[in-house]
C-alpha cells in the first residue's frame, strides 16, 4: 500500500521546493518527480509540511477538583483536524504519588489516541522515590521533566526541590521544564483580592501580573544554570519572562521559550467588559496580557528568542468553569486550542507577514522535534521520516465556531475568528485522517513515541563547573593539604 502526494510545494523549516512525496508503510519512502503509487492525493496549490507537534497538552488531567474534559480521544482528534499530528502530554503524579504509578495512569488513558504522542513527566514533590524513579522514567523514553513554580499547596515545588530535581535531570541527560510563576506571590495576591471582595474572573488576571512570571523565569534560568541542565520555559506570556530568556540565550545558555497561540492572539480585554462566563472560559495561567506583551511574543518568534508555539490545551466546560462562581481561585485554569493553533498561527503570523511559511514550520513542528530529540522521525519531510504530514491549503477559509469543533467542550475561545489557511489533508503515519475538514481518523491508531536523552548540558554551566571543581583552598597562614 503506497500513497503519492502529487503537485504540492514542500515546505520545511529551511527549504521550499516542488516535489511529490511517496509514502509507504507509514513512512516517507521517496521525494521527487515521476513517482508512482496506489493512491494519489492532489496537493495542487498546497504546501506539504511536517505535521504539527503540540508539546503542551493536558488531556483528561485531574486538576483543581475536576478532570480536563478533552481526553486522548477527543484531544488527538482535535489535533488532527487542525493539522497537528503529534501531542506531548504531561503525566502528572499527585503529590506523594510515584512517577511510575502516574505513568501507568497515563498509559491507561492514551490507548485511545488518534495520533502519535509522548509524555513529559511532572515532578510535583521531591523525595528518594522520585529521585530513583526518574531513571526508570528516562529508560521508558521520557526525558523531559516539568516543574510547577506555582499552584502553592498543590503542584508547586520549592527552590530546594527545584534545584535537586534539576540536577537529577541534568545528570540523566534530560531537559528541565518549568511553569514559571512565583506561586508564593500569586497565593498572597489572590488572598488579598478575595478579602477585598474581588471574586470575579478578572481578579485572576490581577493575581498573576507579568512580574510573577518574569521573576520565576529568571529564577528558573539561574537555578538551571547552577544545576547544569537545559531549560524549557512553557507558556511564556509576557515581555518580563521573554526578556529573561533572551538574555540567557545571548549568554550561551540552553534555554528555550514557548509562547501559546492564545497569548499571541487574545489579550486581557477578554477578562474585562465581559460577562462572567466569557471571562471565566478564558481563565488560564498565565492569564492573557496586554498588546505590548503580545507584540513582544511575536518579536521573539521572528528573532528566534522564542522557539515553539504550543497550546497548553486544558479544556473545561462552562459548567466546570462555574465551580468558581463567587471565588475566582476555584475556576479551573485552562483553555483549549489544539484544533486552532495551526490555522490561527498561519492567519495571524504568515498572512500578516510576521512569519515566513518556513518559520511557521519551525515553530509548529521542527524546533520542538529537535529540542525533544524526536527529529528526524518527526518534524521533517525526509526519506525515512514518519509520514506525519499536513497538506496545507493557504486559500481555504473558515470561521471558527464551537458548533463544528472536535473538542468536547461547549465553547471556543477563538469563536468567530476567520482563518485563512487550513489542512486539505492531515496524514498520520501514512493514514489520511482528515480531508477538507472531514474526519476519517481512527481511535487507537496513535502510538507512544519513546525518546533518547539529548545528553547536552547547559553550556554556561559546564564552564562554571570547571571553575568551581573541588580543589584545596589556600588560606592565609594555613597550608593547603593534598596538593
Ligand atoms: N495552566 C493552565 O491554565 N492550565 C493547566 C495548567 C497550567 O499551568
Ligand atoms: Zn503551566
Ligand atoms: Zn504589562
Ligand atoms: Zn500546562
Amino acid at each position: 500500500m503506497s500513497t503519492i502526494i502529487r503537485n504540492g510545494t514542500i515546505v520545511t523549516a529551511d527549504l521550499t521546493y516542488k516535489a511529490d512525496v511517496l509514502i509507504e508503510n507509514g513512512r516517507i519512502a521517496a521525494i521527487g518527480d515521476n513517482l508512482t503509487g496506489n493512491t494519489e492525493l492532489d496537493a495542487t496549490g498546497c504546501y506539504v509540511m511536517p505535521g504539527g507537534i503540540d508539546p503542551h497538552t493536558h488531556l483528561e488531567m485531574p486538576f483543581m477538583g475536576t478532570y480536563s474534559t478533552d481526553d486522548f480521544e477527543s484531544g488527538t482528534r482535535s489535533a488532527l483536524s487542525g493539522g497537528t499530528t503529534m501531542v506531548v502530554d504531561f503525566a502528572l503524579p499527585s503529590p506523594g504519588q510515584g512517577l511510575l504509578d502516574a505513568l501507568q495512569m497515563w498509559d491507561n488513558k492514551s490507548g485511545r489516541a488518534h495520533c502519535d504522542y509522548s509524555y513529559h513527566m511532572a515532578v510535583t514533590w521531591w523525595g528518594e522515590q522520585v529521585f530513583d524513579e526518574m531513571k526508570a522514567v528516562v529508560d521508558r523514553g521520557i526525558t523531559s521533566f516539568k516543574h510547577f513554580m506555582a499552584y502553592k499547596g498543590a503542584l508547586m515545588v520549592n527552590d530546594d526541590e527545584l534545584f535537586a530535581s534539576f540536577r537529577r535531570v541534568g545528570d540523566l541527560g534530560g531537559i528541565a521544564m518549568v511553569h514559571a510563576e512565583n506561586g508564593d506571590v500569586v497565593a498572597e495576591l489572590s488572598a488579598r483580592l478575595l478579602a477585598e471582595g474581588n471574586t470575579g474572573p478578572e481578579a485572576h488576571a490581577y493575581s498573576r501580573p507579568p512580574q510573577v512570571e518574569g521573576e520565576a523565569t529568571n529564577r528558573a534560568i539561574m537555578v538551571a544554570d547552577m544545576a547544569g541542565v537545559p531549560l524549557y520555559v512553557v507558556h511564556v506570556s509576557c515581555e518580563d519572562s521573554h526578556e529573561a530568556i533572551r538574555r540567557a540565550r545571548q549568554q550561551g545558555k540552553r534555554v528555550w521559550g514557548e509562547p501559546l497561540i492564545q497569548h499571541l492572539t487574545l489579550d486581557e480585554s477578554e477578562y474585562f467588559n465581559a460577562d462572567w462566563d466569557h471571562a471565566a472560559r478564558r481563565v488560564m495561567s498565565p492569564p492573557f496580557r496586554n498588546k505590548q506583551h503580545q507584540e513582544s511574543l511575536w518579536n521573539g518568534l521572528q528573532a528566534g528568542s522564542l522557539s515553539v508555539v504550543a497550546t497548553d490545551h486544558c479544556a473545561f466546560t462552562t459548567e466546570q468553569k462555574r465551580y468558581g462562581i463567587g471565588d475566582f481561585t476555584k475556576i479551573p485554569n485552562g483553555t483549549g486550542g489544539l484544533e486552532d493553533r495551526m490555522p490561527m498561527l498561519w492567519t495571524e503570523g504568515v498572512n500578516t507577514g510576521r512569519l515566513t511559511p518556513n518559520e511557521f514550520v519551525a515553530v509548529t513542528s521542527t524546533n520542538i522535534a529537535k529540542i525533544l530529540n524526536l527529529y528526524p522521525k518527526k518534524g521533517a519531510v525526509l526519506v525515512g521520516s514518519d509520514a506525519d504530514l499536513v497538506v496545507w491549503d493557504p486559500e481555504a477559509e473558515k470561521t471558527i465556531t464551537a458548533g463544528s469543533q472536535q473538542s468536547a467542550i461547549d465553547y471556543n475561545v477563538f469563536e468567530g475568528k476567520k482563518v485563512k489557511g487550513l489542512p486539505r489533508y492531515t496524514i498520520t503515519r501514512g493514514v489520511v485522517a482528515v480531508t477538507e475538514g472531514k474526519m476519517d481518523s481512527r481511535e487507537g491508531h496513535g502510538e507512544f513515541v519513546a525518546r533518547e536523552p539529548r545528553g547536552t548540558v547547559n553550556r554556561a554551566l559546564s564552564q562554571w563547573k570547571e571553575l568551581t571543581a573541588p580543589r584545596p583552598v589556600e588560606r592565609s597562614g594555613i597550608p593547603a593539604t593534598g596538593v
